[in-house]
């Protein structure tokens, strides 16, 4: 074999070697241990711009998108996702708010349009990082901001939130802006009155999160802060932002609630009901609803849809929510990415079953299969954005494959909440949610310069360092 080629494979094992587990599913242990770190990485490295679907002129960096493909390198490579952090970290200005894309290879302005999502992004991926090297020392590493001076990665976070905190609606949730993490909303509050809830759950999960770091870092009046922000915008979710049977999605600009049962047409948006549990802002007794909505309303036999039903005319024939037909891309399509946030939600539940189903049913092979390939259309190793719904006469045609936040995050559900295996602060924690038919799992992975094997069980769980 020539060198390069050597060097090629050398490094492939490398990378590869960060985790490895043994399951009785083949087709999921094939997924884990080598396609989708293999797409992990891809989307790491060229963010959304090389497909068969891309033309890679235009998408740049993506904010958030890049933010959440660093959360899944972060196992595999803690320098790589230091720099990429780094990086993001230097479009945010002292406000605390970002650029939406940028070009670092093209050198273009960036796109500057402000979610109300974007920034918040960082946070999560910063905490893995820090749980993963067991370190609070990259808090304190210096960036620029955008517009002018410098400040440590601890203060872009806080800085991160206190833009939130300054952006909130009438009602109390954090304003849309431009729009979420769902870029179809801009539609429903171009006048800048929407209000997100969905916002409102990913900024809870952002506020746990830096309540822990400022603990860590012995900031009692940080941590108080954190707390305080939390309960109040809970305590919203809980009443406004219920809807019955299931939580609303947001606020438009009319005051009007999207993601309710009043509507004809998308009553019920899968990121409310994931989200309510991830944040751990949901009431017990509502989460529980709220993913049994998802299981009667929204899941079918190719995945999960989005929205139900798909929207034609919502909400004005004039101007409705979304120009996709029924049953494609954001308009009640299988969103794959979104997908990975109710296996996330189920194993937070504690319903194996119901995560394992769903995490199976979106192997691409599996996928494929049962679509049929004539149907399916594309690679059966790579996740895709999404599949045609069943609103759709082309239900299961998979769409844009490689180029999404599915890769990172299935890989994060697979490993993190179905196998359970989490970096915290002390240590590895192990707390799988398997399904019950499954006797065993065994994982090798490398933790902070060791390399461990989590033998799992439903009778005992034995961790041991080997060579
Ligand atoms: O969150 C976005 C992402 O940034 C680009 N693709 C679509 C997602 C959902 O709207």
């Amino acid at each position: 074999m020539n060198q390069s080629a050597d060097a090629l494979q050398k490094q492939w094992k490398r990378y590869l070697e960060a985790f490895q587990c043994e399951l009785a599913d083949k087709e999921a242990e094939r997924m884990i241990n080598t396609w989708n770190p293999y797409q992990v990485e891809r989307n790491f490295q060229f963010s959304r711009n090389i497909s068969y679907y891309a033309t890679g002129t235009f998408r740049g960096v993506g904010f958030r998108d890049t933010a959440q493909d660093i959360m899944a390198m972060i196992p595999f490579d803690l320098e790589r996702s230091k720099d990429k952090l780094m990086q993001l970290l230097g479009q945010q200005y002292c406000d605390g708010h970002v650029n939406h894309y940028f070009f670092p290879t093209e050198g273009w302005d960036p796109v500057t349009s402000i979610h109300s999502d974007d920034h918040l992004w960082p946070i999560l991926t910063v905490y893995d990082l820090i749980m993963e090297e067991g370190s609070l020392q990259f808090l304190e590493e210096p960036v620029a901001w955008y517009d002018g001076g410098k400040a440590s990665v601890w203060q872009h976070l806080q800085q991160a939130i206190q833009f939130t905190l300054a952006h909130l609606g009438e009602r109390g949730f954090p304003l849309m802006l431009r729009s979420d993490w769902n870029d179809q909303l801009f539609r429903v509050c171009r006048q800048g009155k929407g209000e997100s809830i969905w916002t409102a759950m990913q900024f809870g999960t952002a506020l746990l999160r830096m309540r822990e770091l400022a603990g860590l870092l012995h900031d009692d009046v940080a941590e108080t802060l954190y707390r305080n922000v939390y309960q109040q915008q809970q305590q919203l979710v809980n009443t406004l932002g219920w809807d019955g049977a299931w939580f609303r999605r947001a606020i438009m600009d009319n005051g009007l609630y999207l993601g309710t049962k009043d509507n004809a047409e998308a009553k019920l948006w899968l990121n409310a009901q994931t989200w309510s549990v991830i944040s751990e802002m949901g009431d017990l007794d509502k989460c529980h609803q709220a993913m049994n909505s998802v299981a009667e309303f929204l899941d079918t036999p190719l995945g999960i849809k989005k929205i139900h039903p798909s929207i034609t005319t919502f909400p004005s024939p004039e101007d409705p929510l979304t120009n996709y037909n029924k049953g494609t891309g954001e308009n009640g399509a299988i969103f794959c990415h979104a997908n990975t946030w109710a296996i996330i939600a189920e194993c937070m539940l504690g319903r194996g079953d119901r995560a394992w189903k769903y995490y199976r049913q979106l192997i691409p092979n599996v996928a494929m299969q049962q679509a049929t390939p004539e149907r399916y259309k594309a690679e059966p190793y790579v996740y895709a954005s999404n599949l045609f719904g069943p609103e759709s006469d082309k239900f299961g045609l998979a769409n844009v494959s490689w180029l999404t936040g599915t890769a990172a995050w299935m890989y994060i559900a697979a490993t993190q909440y179905i196998l359970g295996i989490k970096p915290r602060w002390h240590g590895l924690e192990v707390k799988p949610c398997l399904p019950t038919n499954w006797q065993e799992a065994t994982v090798i992975r490398m933790f902070r310069g060791k390399k461990m094997r989590i033998k799992i069980s439903w009778q005992a769980t034995e961790i041991t360092e080997i060579a």
